[in-house]
């Protein structure tokens, strides 16, 4: 079993009616509660197809951006990390996330330092090595405090950088398989991913780049027919979730879910 694309586990939360306040980069107009909840219901259930336990959240009104769980923590088979998100109104997050990781897994550490920021959605682990994009909401400090923290676990970090104006590393990148990355091109034109086999997503579909890699499955967004041919040519089973209203806060597949085997 390899655990960069093999998973017991996933946690995510329902989206609270606050996420009509949610941060965006540019304003298309608010997202749709329900219809966002019922995307979220498809997606939790496809992660349930594959035989995980997947542990849903309540809404947490007072963080409106909560839906997105992946930016509160890094979860390796070792244990878990507790992120300290770069963005002011989603720093509690974190906080609220730690007890539910501690009630799965023996060891929970956390980013303390009052100048490190660090969000989940800059961290692609490979079966090889974790790699953190430095971007608006994650810097130097958060990055070596992360590189100290995973080390004794056997975990090499390699720092590379997020194209500018793109919100997280994996909006624009995704793990297939363990040697495989699905990537826009203007990300794996950097060289960062030398080494892997990258799948370039179709120009034009650069919003199809963040999917998951979960057991047997790719989750990816509904909507992209060009990219989707690709990874099907490529012999993966793929299942197309909406993402219409998450995507008006620049979320994705791989923001909605925690996934992680835990050792206790
Ligand atoms: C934010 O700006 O923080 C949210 N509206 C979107 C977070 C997406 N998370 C992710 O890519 N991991």
């Amino acid at each position: 079993m390899s655990f960069s694309i093999h998973f017991t586990h996933a946690i995510t939360r329902r989206p609270a009616a606050s996420i009509t306040r949610g941060l965006r980069a540019v304003d298309t107009g608010n997202p749709d509660l329900a219809l966002m909840q019922a995307h979220h219901d498809s997606y939790v259930a496809t992660l349930r197809e594959t035989g995980a336990r997947v542990i849903e959240l309540p809404p947490l009104e007072t963080y409106p951006d909560s839906v997105f769980v992946e930016d509160t923590a890094l979860c390796l088979p070792q244990g878990a990390v507790v992120m300290r998100p770069g963005a002011p109104s989603r720093l509690g997050e974190a906080a609220e996330m730690a007890p539910h990781l501690r009630a799965l897994y023996g060891e929970v550490v956390g980013i303390t330092g009052a100048e490190s920021f660090i969000e989940g959605g800059d961290i692609l682990v490979t079966e090889r090595e974790i790699l953190v994009g430095r971007s608006a909401r994650t810097n130097a400090a958060g990055i070596a405090e992360l590189a100290g923290l995973v080390a004794p676990w056997g975990h090499k970090l390699r720092e590379v950088h997020t194209p500018p104006g793109v919100l997280h590393f994996k909006t624009d990148c995704s793990l297939l398989d363990v040697d495989t990355i699905l990537s826009t091109t203007r990300l794996s034109a950097s060289g960062c991913f030398d080494g892997y086999r990258v799948i370039d997503v179709a120009e034009g579909e650069e919003a199809a780049a963040n999917t998951i890699r979960f057991n047997d499955l790719v989750l990816m967004p509904a909507g992209f027919p060009r990219t989707r041919d690709a990874i099907l040519a490529a012999g993966y089973t793929v299942r197309e979730i909406g993402n219409s209203e998450c995507a008006r806060l620049d979320g994705g597949m791989s923001c909605l879910s925690l996934r992680f085997t835990p050792r206790k």
